[in-house]
């Protein structure tokens, strides 16, 4: 599916260090070979399953579960009265909000859960869900965030001490009187109302669990779908004071994460339970329709931004209110100091004078969650503001949007750059990206061709109208515990650990956890590069806490700036050992060695060298090293990012609109991504392509509906579209490379880049063809259609 220009391709053979490489993983998943949660079967293991709620909103008057339990294979039914008395039936959100595991009160959203069955196999499991007796009183439910302050809106949070109302927080971001003050001398304001739908990350795995506890041990192994197993394990602990250092995470095989598997869901807690009841370990594993009605969802924001600019089309500044769409509990994953995440970076990659936002988050009857997929904490929300905003404008006055781009992105010289939020971009070239994504697609000449439709259209001579889209994005990724980039309340250091062993092979082992981003290939590509052993030799060992070190795990695009930072400082103090090694060998001072890849030669005589290979035998021999200096080559570090990375991007897409019908046909598609250093630029566009596909699919089709009862319209397949590659292009991608500066290697995340950046550049074409100000997504062929009629609606809603 790659047409690849404007980027340099290596030949695809084993390197030593960076460059493309095929992924070592993918010799077991191509094969079927992967081994996932649930292809793991213990000895005596039983089977759980789920009584969810089939109302949005209601008081539980009562359960009975006498029925399921006398059911022959049932061998524990287990409810909120149960959990309530173990302490454990409310746990804390990723937010410091707390989320009920089982409900005892009232159901607050339509899949919550209610009861946890454990049988000896699946099928009775599932069986005996029907044989509970729920007795439920419905409750008038909050489908629409609008509704949901209103001083009559039901309150869905009662069991929170002193709650009337449904409003969860209010958070602010930028200088409110200077950005009055920017707009008052402005010549020009563009404004718009626009919604971002909820969506959900739909990785093809399920989330799942299996809690085993040891009853004579008393350690607890919990296999299961996390991207952050050690702040699971810490979280585990805290929350049902089981001792730490007893748990083990095992986070196997992942297939495919997207943010849906950083939390922790109620069915991991009752499984943990489960085991602990019945001595035996218990699996659970969500099927299709309860991943998307029940676990973490994203976005939900309901936006209305301004924006402001001189006449001659210089932006000055961005003003914004958002309302924000939690769900029935708070459990957006964030840093814990930041309420609305990172959507502090709304200003996007324009060099603005001032800026102010404002969001209020609210609790509505709907699955709680949120942030989670591709997003790094609501930058893509905010990328979709500033990125329509910009469009806007450009529309209102005429102007062409790559040229009002280009004439207000921030400047390569003035990086590090200070946002007007008060945030340090570290490093970019914003022109030259535009510049190439405009070269590749040869824009002018798309501009003509669309001009010679449109009156080709008009005579009748032509179906289709055709549209250009753009967006420039800063994404800001690799949070760490300084800048208060905690998750969870949790601040944990990333660590790395490298051993190398006698015959040179070496094994790496890292806090973050691969959900098929081909960490076992790039992360030793790092230990290459700094240590000159093949990749090939080098294993790469995560996901199990008994194994890694601490750290934070796989979100946010975290895994390259923090874990690869870690991976190339622990390799590089393996290397300084490895010098004291090789000038013992060879009768020289350290100071006297020089590196080339892979060896140690004595400066000014590449004669007198020795590989790596001898270096690590000779490490573990009767060599005698200097007085102090331990044998052996390996070494830890814990790395503690002093700054996000920021990533940056320019994409255009080209779309062909069927007016007719409202069909959208995405032609082309050009991706210029700036990540810095490319590790493997063969991954990277894997990443690309899959984020693009993403962003097609949030722009024209995935949504996760409502009716006005809060039953869930979005629960399969079926409803819940995701694109497929009959409706991706054939992706055109460049690069430019602005390493970070204050990363080891100078790499920056790109695993969320094109989710991030793609739903704008798709909404600016398909609107751009249509001749329409705004349409919110997803541009559905009925809401193309509607939109040309001047009746664009809220699709999130089926009340419109
Ligand atoms: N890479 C590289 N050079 C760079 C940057 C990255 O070679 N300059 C490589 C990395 O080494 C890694 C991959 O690209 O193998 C992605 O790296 P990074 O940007 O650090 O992102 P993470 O590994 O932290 O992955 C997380 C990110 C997130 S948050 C979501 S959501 C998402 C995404 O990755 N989920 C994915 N991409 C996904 N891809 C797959 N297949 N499955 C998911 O669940
Ligand atoms: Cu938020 S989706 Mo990714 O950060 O795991």
């Amino acid at each position: 599916m790659s047409a690849e220009i404007g980027s340099t391709t290596a030949a695809a053979t084993t390197p030593r260090g960076y460059g493309p490489m095929r992924r070592k993983e993918d010799a077991r998943f191509l094969r079927g070979k992967g081994r996932y949660l649930d292809d793991i079967r213990l000895p005596g293991m039983l089977h759980a399953a789920i009584l969810r709620s089939p109302y949005a909103h209601a008081r539980i008057v009562s359960i009975d579960t006498t029925a399921a339990e006398a059911h022959p294979k049932v061998r524990a039914v287990i409810t909120g009265e149960t959990l309530a008395g173990l302490g454990l039936a409310w746990m804390p959100t990723l937010s410091h909000d707390v989320q009920a595991v089982l409900a005892t009160d009232k159901v607050r959203f339509q899949g919550q859960e209610v009861a946890f069955v454990v049988a000896e196999d699946r099928y009775a499991a599932r069986d005996a869900l029907a044989l509970i007796d729920v007795e439920y009183e419905p409750l008038t439910p909050v489908v629409d965030a609008r509704r949901a302050l209103d001083p009559d809106a039901p309150v869905i949070r009662d069991d929170l001490t002193g709650r009337t109302d449904n409003h969860i927080f209010d958070w602010e971001a930028g200088d409110a009187a200077a950005t009055d003050e920017v707009f008052a001398r402005a010549d020009v304001v563009s404004s718009c109302d626009m919604v971002y739908p909820r969506t959900h990350p739909a990785p093809m795995e399920t989330c799942g669990s299996i809690a085993s506890m040891d009853p004579v041990t008393g350690k607890l192994t919990v296999y299961t779908t996390t991207q952050a197993p050690h702040a699971h394990r810490t979280v585990y602990a805290l929350v049902a004071g089981l001792p730490e250092h007893k748990i083990q995470i095992i986070s196997p095989d992942i297939g495919g994460g997207f943010g849906n598997k950083v939390g922790i869901y109620p069915g991991y807690v009752c499984a943990v339970v489960g085991s602990i009841i019945t001595g035996a370990p218990v699996k659970w594993v969500e099927d299709r329709s309860e991943n998307l009605m029940s676990t973490s969802f994203a976005r939900d924001y309901h936006m209305h931004g301004e924006i402001a600019a001189t006449k001659d089309g210089r932006i000055l500044g961005v003003r914004v209110t958002v309302l924000a769409d939690h769900g029935a509990f708070n459990g957006t994953a964030q840093p814990s100091k930041l309420p609305a995440g990172l959507f502090h970076v709304f200003t996007g990659s324009y060099d603005l004078q001032a800026a102010h936002c404002t969001v209020t988050g609210v609790y509505t009857n709907k699955a709680p969650g949120g942030v989670a997929y591709a997003c790094s904490f609501r930058i893509t929300e905010a990328v979709y503001l500033i990125e329509r905003l910009v469009t806007v404008l450009a529309t209102d006055q005429g102007w062409d949007p790559a040229e009002l781009r280009m004439n207000n992105l921030i400047r390569a010289e003035q990086f590090p750059y200070t946002t007007p939020t008060g945030w340090e971009y570290d490093s970019g070239d914003y022109p030259k990206t535009l510049g190439l994504a405009l070269q590749l697609a040869d824009y002018a000449q798309l501009r003509r061709e669309q001009a010679a439709r449109r009156a080709a259209y008009e005579r009748g001579e032509a179906d289709e109208l055709m549209g250009i889209g753009l967006s420039f994005f800063t994404e800001a990724v690799g949070a760490g515990p300084r800048k208060h980039m905690d998750i969870l309340g949790l601040g944990m250091a990333d660590g790395a650990e490298l051993r190398v062993h006698p015959t040179g092979k070496a094994v790496l082992r890292l806090s973050c956890k691969s959900q098929g981003q081909g960490h076992e290939t790039t992360f030793a590509q790092i230990v290459a590069e700094e240590l000159g052993i093949s990749p090939d030799d080098i294993e790469v060992v995560q996901g199990d806490t008994d194994q890694t070190p601490f750290g934070l795990g796989t979100y946010g695009s975290r895994s390259t700036p923090v874990s690869g930072a870690a991976a190339a400082v622990v390799a590089r103090k393996v290397r300084e050992r490895a010098r004291i090694v090789a000038a013992t060998m060879l009768e020289v001072s350290p100071a006297d060695l020089e590196w080339s890849k892979g060896r140690f030669h004595v400066t000014g005589d590449p004669s007198a060298s020795t590989s790596m290979t001898e270096i690590a035998m000779a490490a573990h021999s009767d060599l005698e090293l200097p007085e102090g200096v331990e044998g052996h080559l390996d070494a830890t570090c814990v790395y503690n990012p002093p700054n996000l990375t920021y990533p940056c991007g320019a994409y255009v897409c080209v779309v062909d609109v069927d007016p007719g019908t409202g069909q959208v046909k995405v032609r082309r598609f050009v991706a210029v991504d700036d990540c810095g250093v490319r590790i493997n630029p063969m991954v990277v566009q894997g990443q690309v392509h899959g984020g693009l596909a993403d962003g097609i699919g949030m722009a024209l089709m995935e949504v996760m509906a409502f009716d006005t009862d809060g039953n869930h319209l979005g629960a399969s397949f079926m409803d819940y579209l995701l694109p497929t590659a009959v409706e991706c292009p054939s992706w055109e991608l460049g690069e430019t490379v602005t390493p970070s500066p204050h990363h080891p290697i100078g790499a920056k995340g790109v695993g969320e880049s094109a989710t991030v950046g793609s739903p704008p550049a798709v909404v600016n074409a398909v609107l751009d063809a249509i001749g329409v100000r705004h349409a919110d997504m997803p541009l559905t062929p009925a809401q193309v259609w509607r939109a040309m009629q001047g009746r664009s609606l809220r699709t999130d809603l089926a009340i419109g």
